[in-house]
């Protein structure tokens, strides 16, 4: 039988590319994200490959998290491969810089949010004994870069959120991994900057990893045998060698 896969985030980026990925291999997909247009595009485009429902909300939004994965269609409820993947940066400022607007983005999308989506589908995968979930991470979640630390503290918290669900829903067979990738060229520094100009130099000079790279390594994560789990895997463009040492040309 097809399995399904939610993926939060699904109108950039990772999340987008891991649809496009995910269509090709036949898994059907539920694809979340605030901005609907985006959604109704990527679905129109991959309904010709696979089953797509969309969900629209805020992940911060705990009520409507709820309400929207509850009202999931019938053919629809049974989410086998959670993908956990919404989330940015806000801001690249020293601590005593910081600012609390940031701040609260950070944790409220990238760590609560991240559990209010696992809270609402983990019990059917208790229920049902099995179910697969990945939350992306980030290299900024096994090291700290300067001026990184509130959005390194939220990678962090999901590096350790992930090994807790692994080590709690051990007994129930239930799968879960991080990814953890470092730059990768997606609206990810458009969002840090809010749109400014350091956004523009973020990936100039090497090549950046690209949103495919990483779907393809969730999708590998997610295609391994029963008993095999991805539990947690660290990517780097060539280039980019840790948070801070990247290889660029003049
Ligand atoms: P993008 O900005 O391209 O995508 C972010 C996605 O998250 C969008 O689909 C956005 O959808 C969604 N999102 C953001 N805020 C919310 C919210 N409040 N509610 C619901 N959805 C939300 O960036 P990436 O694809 O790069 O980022 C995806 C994940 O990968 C993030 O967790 C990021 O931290 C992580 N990551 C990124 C790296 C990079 O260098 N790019 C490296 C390592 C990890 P919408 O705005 O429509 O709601
Ligand atoms: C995104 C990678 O280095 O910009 O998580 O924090 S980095």
């Amino acid at each position: 039988m097809k399995k399904t896969a939610l993926i939060t985030g699904a109108t950039s980026g990772i999340g987008e590319a891991t649809a496009y990925e995910f269509a090709k291999q036949g898994i059907r997909l539920i694809l979340c994200g605030r901005r609907l247009p985006r959604l109704e595009t990527i679905k129109e485009a991959l309904a010709r490959l696979t089953d797509v429902h969309i969900l629209n909300f805020d992940v911060r939004d705990r009520p409507e998290v709820l309400k929207a994965i509850d009202g999931l269609p019938e053919d629809f409820k049974q989410i086998d491969i959670l993908i956990n993947n919404a989330g940015n940066a806000h801001g690249l400022d020293p601590i005593h810089q910081g600012n609390l607007d940031d701040w609260d983005a950070m944790m409220d999308i990238n760590v609560k949010g991240l559990l209010y989506v696992s809270k609402a589908i983990i019990p059917q995968m208790t229920a049902r004994k099995s179910g697969h979930i990945i939350n992306i991470g980030s290299s900024a979640g096994k090291e700290v870069y300067p001026k990184g630390n509130v959005y390194c503290g939220s990678k962090h918290a999901v590096l350790a959120i992930t090994e807790g669900m692994r080590v709690d829903l051990n007994p129930f067979g239930i799968k879960v991994g991080a990814v953890n990738p470092g730059l990768v060229e997606t609206e990810f520094s458009k969002v840090r900057f809010k749109g400014g100009e350091e956004a523009d130099s973020v990936y100039t000079g090497f090549k950046a990893l690209q949103a495919e790279d990483v779907a393809e390594v969730i999708y590998f994560a997610v295609s391994r045998p029963a008993h095999v789990n991805i539990a947690d895997v660290l990517m780097f463009c060539t280039a980019q060698a840790n948070s801070v040492t990247v290889k660029k040309e003049n």
